[in-house]
């Protein structure tokens, strides 16, 4: 029969033989759906494919695949409508001006009680600018504020408390006016970090640094810090006049603090959104070298959502009307598009101070209405919104993109004088031409 030599060749190429036949097999199973496949060349499909088609697509088809979640606004987690409830428990004297309540502080739960933080203003008169502003006549609607209390155990009714952090003596920080608070739970104590106003705001511009005072409990009593913990920027640093809407989070077993600035000469303001990161709320905070991390929005709130952070990003600049996504909590996208969202947005963040590495999101929170009388009545109110930014709830009615709105609406946003008169005087000379 064969030799030893031959056996072993016949073992060889039968072994070969079964690899061909092996590599022949997989090599017509269908291939994963990867660039070697054939592209797609006809006309794009009647149903909207869910993940991103092979095939050559225009920048605004590519960008629904590649820059959201989901090509459908109502499968994106990060994209949410939201509505408003008026809120109960808060008097504001007849809206005539001299009480004012607004930038709440994000929801602290403890204990079964909701707790919320905010500027709270009762002055003899409504705010008069600085020019008639005196050491009792508010400047501005934040300008010889106190900041208050009030607890709930549903978010719709509150009960007031009555003050937290009062203004300290002349020149201590905060002086003048101590405003829009955030609150920081980190080691069982209780931190308040707040604007501390040390001049009338409107002297030079909205312009002061950020102070702070802990407790052992949210009911205080508070303890002032009594020392700037957020400085402001160098002179010709982008936030070298105002540290505004101070924003602690806990990640990495660190407080990232954000914060506003707005910058630019008075009358072109740009407005936007810092980040400083400390090991201890007490400071020292470092401000990121890559400040400003957000270009736009005011009184931006945010919340750890998966590996990253969101940001609710409205009122102003070029990205307004937007929720922003950092998976590194530095470098924010776009993550959807909104409207109608809230002002000073304050949500209840479950897990604002649990350093989560996934971020459950938020449904509800408290906000303002700024201007809410006549301009000689200037005040502002709490209000409630709720939404589905949450991985643990799926609310449909939350996710419809489109917001209904009655003719009044639009008719409230109406031309003034100086645009009626333009219009006028085009339309005259475009038929003067004919
Ligand atoms: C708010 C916040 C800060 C500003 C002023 C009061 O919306 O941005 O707090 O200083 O306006």
């Amino acid at each position: 029969m064969y030799s030893k030599h031959q056996e072993t060749q016949i073992a060889i190429i039968s072994f070969g033989l079964i690899m061909l036949v092996c590599s022949l097999l997989t090599s017509c199973k269908p291939q994963p759906d990867n660039k070697n496949t054939a592209k797609d060349t006809g006309a794009f499909p009647f149903t909207l494919p869910e993940s991103k088609p092979n095939r050559d697509m225009s920048a605004a088809m590519n960008r629904i695949y590649t820059d959201y979640e989901s090509p459908r606004p109502e499968n994106n987690e990060l994209f949410s409508q939201f509505k408003y409830t008026e809120l109960i428990g808060f008097d504001y004297h007849d809206h005539d001006g001299t009480i004012s309540r607004r930038d709440p502080s994000k929801i602290l739960l403890h204990k079964g009680k909701y707790y919320v933080y905010y500027t709270h203003r009762h002055t003899p008169t409504p705010p008069q600018g600085h020019a008639k502003s005196s050491d009792v006549i508010p400047s501005a609607d934040w300008d010889l504020a106190e900041i208050w209390y009030a607890t709930s155990t549903d978010g719709f009714t509150w009960q007031e408390q009555g003050v937290a952090i009062q203004r300290p003596e002349k020149p201590l920080v905060g002086w003048r006016s101590v405003t829009t608070t955030d609150i920081l739970e980190w080691k069982g104590k209780f931190y308040l970090y707040y604007q501390g106003f040390m001049e009338a705001s409107g002297k030079r511009g909205d312009d002061c640094p950020v102070a702070l005072s802990y407790a052992d409990s949210p009911d205080g009593p508070w303890t002032p810090h009594h020392k700037i913990i957020i400085p402001n920027g160098s002179e010709g640093e982008w936030d070298q006049y105002s540290i505004h809407d101070p924003y602690p989070l806990v990640h990495d077993d660190k407080i990232y603090l954000y914060y506003k600035s707005d910058f630019g000469e008075k009358g072109n303001l740009v407005r936007m959104q810092g980040l400083a990161i400390a090991d201890n709320p007490l400071g020292p905070f470092v401000k990121h070298p890559l400040n400003p991390v957000i270009t736009s929005g005011h009184e931006t709130s945010l919340f750890p959502f998966k590996k990253g952070v969101a940001a609710l990003v409205y009122k102003d600049g070029p990205e307004h009307n937007t929720i922003q996504y950092a998976e590194d909590w530095v470098n924010f996208e776009i993550a959807s598009i909104s409207e109608l969202m809230p002002y000073a947005a304050a949500p209840y963040v479950s897990d604002a101070f649990t350093n989560t590495t996934d971020g459950r999101g938020i449904t509800w929170g408290l906000g303002h209405f700024i201007n809410v009388a006549t301009q000689d009545k200037f005040h502002s109110m709490l209000v409630r919104f709720d939404c589905d930014l949450s991985q643990d709830v799926h609310d449909p009615q939350m996710k419809k993109h489109r917001v209904n709105h009655k003719p009044d609406v639009y008719y409230r946003q109406g031309l003034s004088k100086t645009q009626v008169d333009r219009i006028s005087e085009e339309n005259n000379k475009l038929l003067m031409s004919q």
